[in-house]
Protein backbone atom coordinates (compact mmCIF):
# COMPACT_ATOMS: atom_id res chain seq x y z
CA UNK A 1 0.00 0.00 0.00
CA UNK A 2 1.17 3.38 -0.96
CA UNK A 3 1.97 5.71 2.08
CA UNK A 4 3.96 8.89 1.24
CA UNK A 5 3.65 10.19 4.65
CA UNK A 6 4.07 6.93 6.82
CA UNK A 7 6.17 5.22 4.71
CA UNK A 8 7.20 6.71 1.73
CA UNK A 9 9.85 4.64 0.27
CA UNK A 10 8.91 1.60 0.72
CA UNK A 11 10.89 -0.25 -1.57
CA UNK A 12 12.38 -3.56 -1.61
CA UNK A 13 15.92 -2.48 -2.94
CA UNK A 14 17.28 0.93 -1.92
CA UNK A 15 19.85 0.46 -4.49
CA UNK A 16 17.39 0.07 -7.30
CA UNK A 17 17.21 2.71 -9.57
CA UNK A 18 14.21 4.70 -9.01
CA UNK A 19 14.40 7.94 -11.30
CA UNK A 20 16.45 7.97 -14.82
CA UNK A 21 16.70 12.14 -16.10
CA UNK A 22 19.27 14.28 -17.73
CA UNK A 23 21.20 11.21 -18.48
CA UNK A 24 21.85 10.23 -14.48
CA UNK A 25 20.26 7.61 -12.69
CA UNK A 26 19.07 7.95 -9.02
CA UNK A 27 18.76 4.84 -6.37
CA UNK A 28 15.48 4.75 -4.03
CA UNK A 29 17.87 5.83 -1.09
CA UNK A 30 19.13 8.84 -3.33
CA UNK A 31 15.90 10.14 -3.55
CA UNK A 32 15.33 9.25 -0.07
CA UNK A 33 18.20 10.97 1.34
CA UNK A 34 17.81 14.06 -0.53
CA UNK A 35 13.77 14.85 -0.63
CA UNK A 36 15.02 14.17 3.50
CA UNK A 37 17.82 16.22 3.23
CA UNK A 38 15.49 19.26 1.65
CA UNK A 39 12.74 18.76 3.46
CA UNK A 40 15.01 19.77 6.44
CA UNK A 41 16.27 22.85 4.23
CA UNK A 42 12.39 24.07 3.88
CA UNK A 43 11.48 23.85 7.89
CA UNK A 44 14.43 25.79 8.31
CA UNK A 45 13.87 26.34 12.06
CA UNK A 46 10.44 25.28 11.83
CA UNK A 47 8.98 21.18 12.96
CA UNK A 48 6.48 21.31 10.31
CA UNK A 49 5.23 23.88 7.50
CA UNK A 50 1.55 23.32 8.72
CA UNK A 51 0.33 23.45 5.22
CA UNK A 52 2.15 26.41 3.92
CA UNK A 53 1.74 26.72 0.07
CA UNK A 54 5.21 25.33 -1.96
CA UNK A 55 4.94 27.06 -5.16
CA UNK A 56 8.22 25.34 -7.06
CA UNK A 57 8.53 25.51 -11.00
CA UNK A 58 11.07 22.77 -10.93
CA UNK A 59 12.12 21.13 -14.88
CA UNK A 60 10.88 17.09 -15.01
CA UNK A 61 13.66 15.14 -13.74
CA UNK A 62 14.93 13.71 -10.33
CA UNK A 63 14.69 17.22 -8.95
CA UNK A 64 10.92 17.87 -9.33
CA UNK A 65 9.47 14.38 -7.59
CA UNK A 66 12.56 15.44 -4.75
CA UNK A 67 11.44 18.77 -4.29
CA UNK A 68 7.25 17.54 -4.25
CA UNK A 69 8.41 14.91 -1.78
CA UNK A 70 10.44 17.35 0.29
CA UNK A 71 7.44 19.28 0.52
CA UNK A 72 4.91 16.65 1.78
CA UNK A 73 7.21 15.13 3.95
CA UNK A 74 8.17 18.81 5.61
CA UNK A 75 4.31 18.89 5.61
CA UNK A 76 3.62 21.85 3.43
CA UNK A 77 1.36 21.47 0.27
CA UNK A 78 3.07 20.98 -3.20
CA UNK A 79 1.74 23.73 -5.85
CA UNK A 80 3.42 22.61 -8.72
CA UNK A 81 3.98 25.15 -11.40
CA UNK A 82 3.45 24.57 -15.19
CA UNK A 83 7.58 25.19 -16.71
CA UNK A 84 5.65 26.74 -19.92
CA UNK A 85 3.17 29.24 -18.62
CA UNK A 86 3.81 33.07 -19.06
CA UNK A 87 4.53 35.54 -16.03
CA UNK A 88 1.02 36.11 -15.85
CA UNK A 89 -0.07 32.79 -15.10
CA UNK A 90 2.55 31.83 -13.24
CA UNK A 91 1.85 34.85 -10.92
CA UNK A 92 -1.90 34.12 -10.54
CA UNK A 93 -1.24 30.63 -9.11
CA UNK A 94 1.54 32.56 -6.42
CA UNK A 95 -1.08 34.83 -5.23
CA UNK A 96 -3.67 32.52 -5.47
CA UNK A 97 -2.06 30.01 -3.46
CA UNK A 98 -0.25 32.75 -1.36
CA UNK A 99 2.72 30.81 -1.66
CA UNK A 100 5.21 31.22 1.25
CA UNK A 101 8.03 29.95 -0.50
CA UNK A 102 9.05 29.37 -3.89
CA UNK A 103 11.29 26.67 -5.48
CA UNK A 104 13.16 27.38 -8.57
CA UNK A 105 14.96 25.04 -10.72
CA UNK A 106 18.25 27.03 -11.90
CA UNK A 107 17.09 27.69 -15.68
CA UNK A 108 13.77 29.76 -14.03
CA UNK A 109 15.07 31.69 -11.65
CA UNK A 110 14.94 34.96 -13.58
CA UNK A 111 11.16 34.39 -14.23
CA UNK A 112 10.17 34.11 -10.94
CA UNK A 113 12.81 36.20 -8.93
CA UNK A 114 11.64 39.76 -9.26
CA UNK A 115 7.86 38.98 -7.86
CA UNK A 116 9.54 36.52 -5.35
CA UNK A 117 11.30 39.68 -3.92
CA UNK A 118 8.54 42.13 -4.32
CA UNK A 119 6.17 39.95 -2.46
CA UNK A 120 9.05 38.77 0.40
CA UNK A 121 8.35 35.19 -0.73
CA UNK A 122 11.26 32.69 0.44
CA UNK A 123 12.78 32.02 -2.63
CA UNK A 124 15.26 29.08 -2.85
CA UNK A 125 17.26 28.18 -6.47
CA UNK A 126 17.90 24.61 -6.50
CA UNK A 127 21.50 23.48 -6.32
CA UNK A 128 22.40 26.36 -4.00
CA UNK A 129 21.38 24.70 -0.82
CA UNK A 130 23.51 24.15 2.17
CA UNK A 131 23.03 20.28 3.92
CA UNK A 132 21.39 19.77 6.57
CA UNK A 133 22.04 18.08 9.95
CA UNK A 134 19.65 16.22 12.34
CA UNK A 135 16.88 16.58 10.37
CA UNK A 136 13.44 15.76 12.54
CA UNK A 137 10.33 15.17 10.05
CA UNK A 138 7.02 15.71 11.72
CA UNK A 139 4.22 13.49 11.62
CA UNK A 140 1.25 14.34 9.46
CA UNK A 141 -1.85 13.12 9.48
CA UNK A 142 -3.23 11.29 5.89
CA UNK A 143 -6.43 14.05 6.33
CA UNK A 144 -4.09 17.00 5.77
CA UNK A 145 -3.73 19.07 2.72
CA UNK A 146 -1.29 17.69 0.57
CA UNK A 147 -1.36 19.04 -3.45
CA UNK A 148 -3.01 22.16 -5.17
CA UNK A 149 -3.71 21.95 -9.14
CA UNK A 150 -4.74 23.93 -11.51
CA UNK A 151 -7.84 23.41 -13.64
CA UNK A 152 -10.00 25.52 -15.85
CA UNK A 153 -13.84 24.85 -15.82
CA UNK A 154 -17.07 27.33 -16.46
CA UNK A 155 -15.67 30.42 -14.24
CA UNK A 156 -13.63 32.63 -15.98
CA UNK A 157 -10.67 32.15 -13.76
CA UNK A 158 -9.11 28.66 -13.24
CA UNK A 159 -9.58 27.25 -9.61
CA UNK A 160 -7.31 25.15 -7.44
CA UNK A 161 -7.74 21.63 -6.60
CA UNK A 162 -7.07 20.42 -3.33
CA UNK A 163 -6.03 16.53 -2.06
CA UNK A 164 -5.09 15.31 0.95
CA UNK A 165 -2.74 12.83 1.32
CA UNK A 166 -5.26 9.93 1.53
CA UNK A 167 -6.95 11.57 -2.09
CA UNK A 168 -3.18 10.92 -3.29
CA UNK A 169 -2.92 7.27 -1.51
CA UNK A 170 -6.64 6.37 -2.59
CA UNK A 171 -5.83 7.31 -6.66
CA UNK A 172 -2.47 5.48 -6.53
CA UNK A 173 -4.00 2.49 -4.87
CA UNK A 174 -6.71 2.18 -7.21
CA UNK A 175 -4.88 2.75 -10.10
CA UNK A 176 -2.12 0.48 -9.11
CA UNK A 177 -4.22 -2.69 -8.17
CA UNK A 178 -6.20 -2.05 -11.87
CA UNK A 179 -3.43 -1.63 -13.75
CA UNK A 180 -1.09 -4.25 -11.72
CA UNK A 181 2.08 -2.05 -11.72
CA UNK A 182 5.25 -3.87 -10.59
CA UNK A 183 8.82 -3.06 -9.52
CA UNK A 184 9.95 -4.19 -13.14
CA UNK A 185 8.16 -1.47 -14.46
CA UNK A 186 10.06 1.29 -16.61
CA UNK A 187 7.78 4.04 -17.47
CA UNK A 188 8.42 7.29 -19.86
CA UNK A 189 7.40 10.52 -18.52
CA UNK A 190 6.93 13.03 -21.35
CA UNK A 191 3.99 14.64 -19.84
CA UNK A 192 3.96 17.84 -18.28
CA UNK A 193 4.08 17.71 -14.37
CA UNK A 194 1.41 20.40 -12.90
CA UNK A 195 -1.49 17.98 -13.93
CA UNK A 196 -2.33 14.80 -12.77
CA UNK A 197 -2.02 12.64 -15.45
CA UNK A 198 2.17 12.81 -15.20
CA UNK A 199 2.07 13.18 -11.29
CA UNK A 200 -0.28 10.03 -10.02
CA UNK A 201 -0.53 7.78 -13.31
CA UNK A 202 3.21 8.21 -14.60
CA UNK A 203 5.66 9.28 -11.61
CA UNK A 204 3.30 8.67 -8.42
CA UNK A 205 2.21 4.91 -9.09
CA UNK A 206 5.56 3.45 -10.89
CA UNK A 207 7.96 4.89 -7.93
CA UNK A 208 5.49 3.60 -5.41
CA UNK A 209 5.84 -0.27 -6.26
CA UNK A 210 9.86 0.33 -6.82
CA UNK A 211 9.62 0.64 -10.58
CA UNK A 212 11.43 2.79 -12.24
CA UNK A 213 10.59 6.44 -13.78
CA UNK A 214 12.48 7.77 -16.90
CA UNK A 215 12.13 11.51 -18.34
CA UNK A 216 12.70 13.14 -21.26
CA UNK A 217 13.36 17.27 -20.70
CA UNK A 218 9.71 17.31 -23.31
CA UNK A 219 7.85 15.51 -25.77
CA UNK A 220 9.42 14.61 -29.31
CA UNK A 221 8.72 11.70 -31.23
CA UNK A 222 12.19 10.94 -31.87
CA UNK A 223 12.51 11.19 -28.04
CA UNK A 224 10.39 8.24 -27.60
CA UNK A 225 10.56 5.96 -30.36
CA UNK A 226 14.69 6.31 -29.25
CA UNK A 227 12.93 5.53 -25.79
CA UNK A 228 11.15 2.27 -27.05
CA UNK A 229 14.31 0.96 -28.60
CA UNK A 230 16.36 0.75 -25.92
CA UNK A 231 13.90 -0.40 -23.58
CA UNK A 232 13.84 -3.02 -25.52
CA UNK A 233 17.52 -3.51 -26.18
CA UNK A 234 18.10 -3.46 -22.58
CA UNK A 235 15.13 -6.42 -22.12
CA UNK A 236 13.41 -3.54 -19.68
CA UNK A 237 9.28 -3.68 -18.92
CA UNK A 238 8.29 -0.66 -20.75
CA UNK A 239 5.32 1.07 -19.87
CA UNK A 240 3.96 4.09 -21.81
CA UNK A 241 0.92 6.32 -21.03
CA UNK A 242 0.19 9.80 -23.19
CA UNK A 243 -2.77 11.50 -24.45
CA UNK A 244 -4.46 10.69 -27.88
CA UNK A 245 -2.59 13.65 -29.35
CA UNK A 246 0.77 11.96 -28.73
CA UNK A 247 -0.39 8.41 -30.09
CA UNK A 248 -1.40 10.55 -33.62
CA UNK A 249 1.58 12.00 -33.67
CA UNK A 250 3.98 9.46 -33.02
CA UNK A 251 1.45 7.37 -35.67
CA UNK A 252 2.04 10.17 -38.40
CA UNK A 253 6.11 10.10 -37.45
CA UNK A 254 6.03 6.05 -37.97
CA UNK A 255 4.29 6.50 -41.34
CA UNK A 256 7.03 8.49 -42.43
CA UNK A 257 9.89 6.35 -41.76
CA UNK A 258 11.39 2.90 -44.23
CA UNK A 259 10.24 -0.08 -43.64
CA UNK A 260 13.40 -1.30 -42.06
CA UNK A 261 12.68 1.22 -39.67
CA UNK A 262 9.23 0.32 -38.72
CA UNK A 263 10.01 -2.91 -38.21
CA UNK A 264 12.68 -2.39 -35.64
CA UNK A 265 10.55 -0.30 -33.57
CA UNK A 266 7.61 -2.78 -34.15
CA UNK A 267 10.10 -5.58 -32.78
CA UNK A 268 11.06 -3.03 -30.11
CA UNK A 269 7.47 -2.32 -28.72
CA UNK A 270 6.49 -5.88 -28.87
CA UNK A 271 7.94 -6.27 -25.24
CA UNK A 272 6.15 -3.91 -23.52
CA UNK A 273 3.97 -4.26 -20.37
CA UNK A 274 0.96 -1.53 -21.14
CA UNK A 275 0.24 1.32 -23.20
CA UNK A 276 -2.39 3.88 -21.79
CA UNK A 277 -4.17 6.34 -23.25
CA UNK A 278 -6.33 8.67 -21.89
CA UNK A 279 -7.10 12.87 -20.44
CA UNK A 280 -8.79 13.11 -24.06
CA UNK A 281 -11.32 11.24 -25.91
CA UNK A 282 -9.12 8.51 -27.85
CA UNK A 283 -10.47 8.43 -31.81
CA UNK A 284 -10.94 4.90 -32.57
CA UNK A 285 -9.01 5.30 -35.57
CA UNK A 286 -5.96 5.80 -33.42
CA UNK A 287 -6.77 2.72 -31.81
CA UNK A 288 -6.61 0.84 -34.36
CA UNK A 289 -4.01 2.60 -36.00
CA UNK A 290 -1.67 2.47 -32.97
CA UNK A 291 -2.39 -1.71 -32.66
CA UNK A 292 -1.74 -2.06 -36.29
CA UNK A 293 1.79 -0.19 -35.88
CA UNK A 294 2.66 -1.49 -32.08
CA UNK A 295 0.47 -4.90 -31.29
CA UNK A 296 -1.04 -3.10 -28.46
CA UNK A 297 -4.60 -2.56 -27.78
CA UNK A 298 -4.51 0.88 -25.51
CA UNK A 299 -6.29 1.10 -23.02
CA UNK A 300 -8.43 4.24 -22.29
CA UNK A 301 -9.59 5.20 -19.23
CA UNK A 302 -10.96 8.26 -17.92
CA UNK A 303 -10.26 10.95 -15.20
CA UNK A 304 -10.17 14.23 -14.19
CA UNK A 305 -7.98 16.76 -11.73
CA UNK A 306 -10.40 16.60 -9.10
CA UNK A 307 -10.73 12.73 -9.29
CA UNK A 308 -8.03 11.02 -10.33
CA UNK A 309 -9.09 7.81 -12.38
CA UNK A 310 -12.28 6.89 -12.13
CA UNK A 311 -13.41 4.71 -15.00
CA UNK A 312 -10.85 2.10 -16.97
CA UNK A 313 -10.94 -0.17 -19.35
CA UNK A 314 -9.72 -3.54 -18.30
CA UNK A 315 -6.22 -4.45 -17.96
CA UNK A 316 -7.14 -8.26 -18.57
CA UNK A 317 -10.00 -8.60 -20.40
CA UNK A 318 -11.63 -6.28 -23.64
CA UNK A 319 -10.47 -3.03 -24.18
CA UNK A 320 -13.48 -1.82 -26.47
CA UNK A 321 -12.77 0.99 -28.58
CA UNK A 322 -14.87 4.61 -28.17
CA UNK A 323 -15.38 3.23 -25.09
CA UNK A 324 -13.63 4.01 -21.22
CA UNK A 325 -14.30 1.00 -19.32
CA UNK A 326 -16.07 0.45 -15.83
CA UNK A 327 -15.12 1.93 -12.24
CA UNK A 328 -11.98 1.52 -10.99
CA UNK A 329 -11.26 -0.76 -7.65
CA UNK A 330 -12.81 2.21 -4.49
CA UNK A 331 -14.44 4.75 -6.95
CA UNK A 332 -18.02 4.78 -6.77
CA UNK A 333 -20.27 5.95 -10.40
CA UNK A 334 -24.17 6.62 -10.93
CA UNK A 335 -25.04 8.46 -14.33
CA UNK A 336 -27.89 10.72 -13.40
CA UNK A 337 -30.38 13.13 -14.95
CA UNK A 338 -30.55 17.19 -14.61
CA UNK A 339 -32.19 16.25 -10.63
CA UNK A 340 -29.64 13.99 -9.83
CA UNK A 341 -31.67 10.75 -10.39
CA UNK A 342 -30.17 7.81 -10.93
CA UNK A 343 -30.79 6.57 -14.56
CA UNK A 344 -31.70 3.12 -15.93
CA UNK A 345 -28.49 1.44 -17.95
CA UNK A 346 -28.56 2.57 -21.54
CA UNK A 347 -30.10 6.46 -20.97
CA UNK A 348 -27.49 8.89 -21.06
CA UNK A 349 -26.67 11.27 -18.47
CA UNK A 350 -24.15 12.93 -16.16
CA UNK A 351 -21.30 11.00 -14.99
CA UNK A 352 -21.17 11.35 -10.93
CA UNK A 353 -18.33 10.50 -8.36
CA UNK A 354 -17.54 9.28 -5.11
CA UNK A 355 -15.56 7.83 -2.62
CA UNK A 356 -11.84 8.08 -1.17
CA UNK A 357 -10.11 9.41 -4.84
CA UNK A 358 -12.46 12.74 -4.92
CA UNK A 359 -10.61 15.74 -3.98
CA UNK A 360 -11.10 17.56 -0.61
CA UNK A 361 -12.22 21.41 -1.62
CA UNK A 362 -11.57 23.95 -4.38
CA UNK A 363 -8.97 25.99 -2.89
CA UNK A 364 -10.42 29.42 -0.90
CA UNK A 365 -13.29 28.79 -3.06
CA UNK A 366 -16.33 27.26 -0.79
CA UNK A 367 -19.02 28.10 -2.74
CA UNK A 368 -17.51 26.86 -5.92
CA UNK A 369 -17.24 23.42 -3.47
CA UNK A 370 -20.77 23.03 -2.44
CA UNK A 371 -21.82 23.55 -6.01
CA UNK A 372 -20.12 21.11 -7.50
CA UNK A 373 -21.33 18.17 -4.96
CA UNK A 374 -24.61 16.73 -4.94
CA UNK A 375 -26.35 17.41 -1.27
CA UNK A 376 -25.34 13.49 -0.97
CA UNK A 377 -22.33 14.09 -1.54
CA UNK A 378 -21.47 13.30 -5.37
CA UNK A 379 -19.31 15.45 -7.21
CA UNK A 380 -20.34 16.34 -10.85
CA UNK A 381 -18.39 15.99 -13.33
CA UNK A 382 -20.31 17.59 -15.93
CA UNK A 383 -19.37 14.45 -18.35
CA UNK A 384 -22.27 13.25 -20.15
CA UNK A 385 -21.64 9.20 -21.00
CA UNK A 386 -23.99 6.38 -21.66
CA UNK A 387 -23.56 2.86 -20.12
CA UNK A 388 -23.99 0.15 -23.53
CA UNK A 389 -23.32 -3.79 -22.31
CA UNK A 390 -21.04 -2.92 -19.45
CA UNK A 391 -18.75 -0.24 -20.77
CA UNK A 392 -19.04 3.31 -20.25
CA UNK A 393 -19.46 5.46 -23.41
CA UNK A 394 -18.42 9.70 -23.43
CA UNK A 395 -20.65 11.50 -25.14
CA UNK A 396 -19.91 14.96 -24.52
CA UNK A 397 -19.78 17.52 -21.79
CA UNK A 398 -22.60 19.71 -20.33
CA UNK A 399 -20.61 22.87 -21.32
CA UNK A 400 -19.52 23.92 -24.18
CA UNK A 401 -17.26 26.60 -22.31
CA UNK A 402 -14.93 23.37 -21.71
CA UNK A 403 -12.51 22.75 -24.66
CA UNK A 404 -9.96 20.09 -24.49
CA UNK A 405 -7.03 20.60 -26.30
CA UNK A 406 -4.19 18.07 -26.91
CA UNK A 407 -5.59 16.68 -23.76
CA UNK A 408 -5.28 19.90 -21.77
CA UNK A 409 -8.56 21.17 -20.80
CA UNK A 410 -9.12 25.28 -21.27
CA UNK A 411 -11.83 27.41 -20.48
CA UNK A 412 -13.06 29.27 -23.09
CA UNK A 413 -14.28 32.13 -21.08
CA UNK A 414 -10.84 32.62 -19.81
CA UNK A 415 -9.86 33.20 -23.19
CA UNK A 416 -12.58 35.33 -23.90
CA UNK A 417 -11.80 37.67 -20.83
CA UNK A 418 -7.95 37.99 -22.17
CA UNK A 419 -9.62 39.13 -25.35
CA UNK A 420 -11.83 41.99 -24.30
CA UNK A 421 -9.22 43.02 -22.85
CA UNK A 422 -7.15 43.87 -26.11
CA UNK A 423 -7.54 47.36 -26.77
CA UNK A 424 -9.06 46.34 -30.75
CA UNK A 425 -11.52 44.02 -29.92
CA UNK A 426 -14.78 45.08 -28.51
CA UNK A 427 -16.37 41.40 -28.15
CA UNK A 428 -15.55 38.05 -29.20
CA UNK A 429 -16.22 33.99 -27.91
CA UNK A 430 -14.31 31.20 -28.00
CA UNK A 431 -14.97 27.71 -29.39
CA UNK A 432 -13.64 24.37 -29.55
CA UNK A 433 -13.70 22.85 -32.62
CA UNK A 434 -13.31 19.17 -34.06
CA UNK A 435 -9.43 18.16 -34.74
CA UNK A 436 -8.23 14.53 -35.61
CA UNK A 437 -4.79 15.75 -34.13
CA UNK A 438 -5.73 17.97 -31.10
CA UNK A 439 -9.28 16.98 -29.97
CA UNK A 440 -10.45 19.92 -30.16
CA UNK A 441 -8.44 23.64 -31.79
CA UNK A 442 -9.54 26.80 -30.01
CA UNK A 443 -10.93 29.16 -32.39
CA UNK A 444 -11.99 32.51 -31.75
CA UNK A 445 -14.73 34.91 -33.20
CA UNK A 446 -14.16 38.55 -32.88
CA UNK A 447 -15.67 42.07 -33.13
CA UNK A 448 -13.28 44.63 -33.73
CA UNK A 449 -13.09 48.49 -32.80
CA UNK A 450 -11.46 49.35 -36.10
CA UNK A 451 -12.41 47.50 -39.31
CA UNK A 452 -9.24 45.16 -39.43
CA UNK A 453 -7.02 43.93 -36.04
CA UNK A 454 -3.42 42.97 -37.11
CA UNK A 455 -3.71 38.96 -36.45
CA UNK A 456 -0.39 38.06 -36.09
CA UNK A 457 0.51 40.89 -33.74
CA UNK A 458 -2.83 39.44 -31.57
CA UNK A 459 -0.80 36.25 -31.53
CA UNK A 460 1.95 37.58 -30.21
CA UNK A 461 0.41 39.34 -27.77
CA UNK A 462 -1.60 36.59 -26.76
CA UNK A 463 1.55 34.89 -25.44
CA UNK A 464 2.55 36.63 -23.27
CA UNK A 465 -0.60 36.20 -21.38
CA UNK A 466 -1.13 32.97 -21.56
CA UNK A 467 0.27 29.61 -22.26
CA UNK A 468 0.75 28.82 -26.14
CA UNK A 469 -1.68 25.49 -26.04
CA UNK A 470 -4.68 28.34 -25.16
CA UNK A 471 -3.78 31.07 -27.84
CA UNK A 472 -6.71 30.47 -30.72
CA UNK A 473 -5.82 28.72 -33.85
CA UNK A 474 -8.14 30.43 -36.29
CA UNK A 475 -9.53 33.87 -36.01
CA UNK A 476 -12.81 35.11 -37.64
CA UNK A 477 -14.15 38.62 -37.64
CA UNK A 478 -17.50 39.66 -37.70
CA UNK A 479 -20.02 42.10 -37.20
CA UNK A 480 -22.18 40.90 -34.39
CA UNK A 481 -22.32 37.45 -32.51
CA UNK A 482 -25.38 35.27 -32.98
CA UNK A 483 -27.41 35.31 -29.96
CA UNK A 484 -30.75 33.94 -28.66
CA UNK A 485 -33.78 35.67 -26.91
CA UNK A 486 -32.03 36.04 -23.29
CA UNK A 487 -28.56 37.81 -25.07
CA UNK A 488 -26.11 34.87 -25.05
CA UNK A 489 -24.27 33.70 -27.40
CA UNK A 490 -25.71 30.24 -29.04
CA UNK A 491 -21.81 28.91 -29.57
CA UNK A 492 -22.85 26.56 -31.68
CA UNK A 493 -23.61 28.58 -34.32
CA UNK A 494 -20.11 29.75 -34.37
CA UNK A 495 -18.52 26.13 -35.59
CA UNK A 496 -19.47 26.10 -39.15
CA UNK A 497 -17.75 29.50 -39.65
CA UNK A 498 -14.36 28.00 -38.95
CA UNK A 499 -15.39 24.77 -41.84
C1 LIG B 1 0.67 23.23 -28.94
N1 LIG B 1 0.45 23.60 -30.21
C2 LIG B 1 -0.87 23.52 -30.46
C3 LIG B 1 -1.46 23.10 -29.26
N2 LIG B 1 -0.47 22.92 -28.33
N3 LIG B 1 -1.60 23.77 -31.57
C4 LIG B 1 -2.93 23.60 -31.49
N4 LIG B 1 -3.56 23.22 -30.37
C5 LIG B 1 -2.86 22.93 -29.25
N5 LIG B 1 -3.49 22.53 -28.15
C6 LIG B 1 1.43 24.00 -31.20
C7 LIG B 1 2.39 25.01 -30.61
O1 LIG B 1 1.88 26.31 -30.60
C8 LIG B 1 3.56 24.84 -31.53
O2 LIG B 1 3.32 25.50 -32.74
C9 LIG B 1 3.56 23.35 -31.80
O3 LIG B 1 2.22 22.90 -31.55
C10 LIG B 1 4.49 22.61 -30.88
O4 LIG B 1 4.26 23.11 -29.57
P1 LIG B 1 4.72 22.33 -28.29
O5 LIG B 1 4.28 23.03 -27.07
O6 LIG B 1 6.16 21.97 -28.46
O7 LIG B 1 3.82 21.08 -28.48
P2 LIG B 1 4.12 19.63 -28.18
O8 LIG B 1 5.26 19.47 -27.24
O9 LIG B 1 4.14 18.86 -29.45
O10 LIG B 1 2.79 19.34 -27.31
C11 LIG B 1 1.89 18.45 -27.64
C12 LIG B 1 1.60 17.65 -26.39
C13 LIG B 1 1.16 18.63 -25.26
C14 LIG B 1 2.82 16.89 -25.94
C15 LIG B 1 0.49 16.72 -26.75
O11 LIG B 1 0.00 19.30 -25.66
C16 LIG B 1 0.97 17.91 -23.95
O12 LIG B 1 1.91 17.65 -23.20
N6 LIG B 1 -0.28 17.52 -23.63
C17 LIG B 1 -0.60 16.77 -22.45
C18 LIG B 1 -1.33 17.58 -21.45
C19 LIG B 1 -1.64 16.76 -20.21
O13 LIG B 1 -0.83 16.10 -19.61
N7 LIG B 1 -2.88 16.81 -19.86
C20 LIG B 1 -3.37 16.05 -18.72
C21 LIG B 1 -4.38 16.89 -18.04
P3 LIG B 1 4.02 26.88 -33.10
O14 LIG B 1 5.47 26.58 -33.05
O15 LIG B 1 3.47 27.19 -34.44
O16 LIG B 1 3.59 27.81 -32.03
S1 LIG B 1 -5.79 16.00 -17.79
C22 LIG B 1 -5.56 15.16 -16.39
O17 LIG B 1 -4.54 15.17 -15.75
C23 LIG B 1 -6.72 14.26 -16.11
C24 LIG B 1 -6.77 13.90 -14.68
C25 LIG B 1 -6.63 13.00 -16.98
O18 LIG B 1 -7.67 12.40 -17.28
O19 LIG B 1 -5.52 12.65 -17.32
P1 LIG C 1 -8.80 17.79 -16.40
O1 LIG C 1 -9.78 18.63 -15.69
O2 LIG C 1 -7.75 18.52 -17.11
O3 LIG C 1 -8.34 16.83 -15.45
O4 LIG C 1 -9.62 17.05 -17.51
C1 LIG C 1 -10.63 16.15 -17.18
C2 LIG C 1 -11.55 15.99 -18.34
O5 LIG C 1 -10.88 15.33 -19.41
C3 LIG C 1 -12.73 15.13 -18.05
O6 LIG C 1 -13.73 15.85 -17.36
C4 LIG C 1 -13.15 14.69 -19.44
O7 LIG C 1 -13.91 15.69 -20.06
C5 LIG C 1 -11.81 14.60 -20.17
N1 LIG C 1 -11.34 13.21 -20.29
C6 LIG C 1 -10.42 12.57 -19.55
N2 LIG C 1 -10.24 11.32 -20.01
C7 LIG C 1 -11.09 11.15 -21.05
C8 LIG C 1 -11.39 10.08 -21.95
N3 LIG C 1 -10.76 8.92 -21.91
N4 LIG C 1 -12.34 10.31 -22.88
C9 LIG C 1 -12.99 11.48 -22.98
N5 LIG C 1 -12.73 12.52 -22.17
C10 LIG C 1 -11.80 12.36 -21.22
Amino acid sequence: MYKIISNPYPYPNPQKTAIISNGKSYSSQNLQDESRSFAGFLLEDSTDLQEFRVAFMVAPGFDYVKTQWAIWLAGGIAVPLCTTHPLASLQYVIEDTEARIIVVSQEFEEILKDLAFEKTIRFIVLGENVEVKNIVLPSIEATRRAMILYTSGTTNLPKGVVTTHQNIEAQVNSLVGAWEYSENDHILCILPLHHVHGIINVISCTLSVGGTVEFLPNFTVEGVFDWFMKIAKNNAQGVFMAVPTIYFKLIAYFETLSATQQTALQNAMKSFRLMVSGSAALPVSVMEKWENISGHRLLERYGMTEIGMAISNPYHGERRAGHIGQPLPNVEVRLVDEQNVTLASGEAGEIQIKGKTVFQEYWKKPQATIDTFTEDGWFKTGDVAVLEEGYYKILGRSSIDIIKSGGYKISALEIEEILRTHPEISDCSVVGIENEEWGELVVAVLIVKNDSIDLKELNVWMRTKMPSYRVPRQYKIVEELPRNAMGKVTKNDLKPLFK
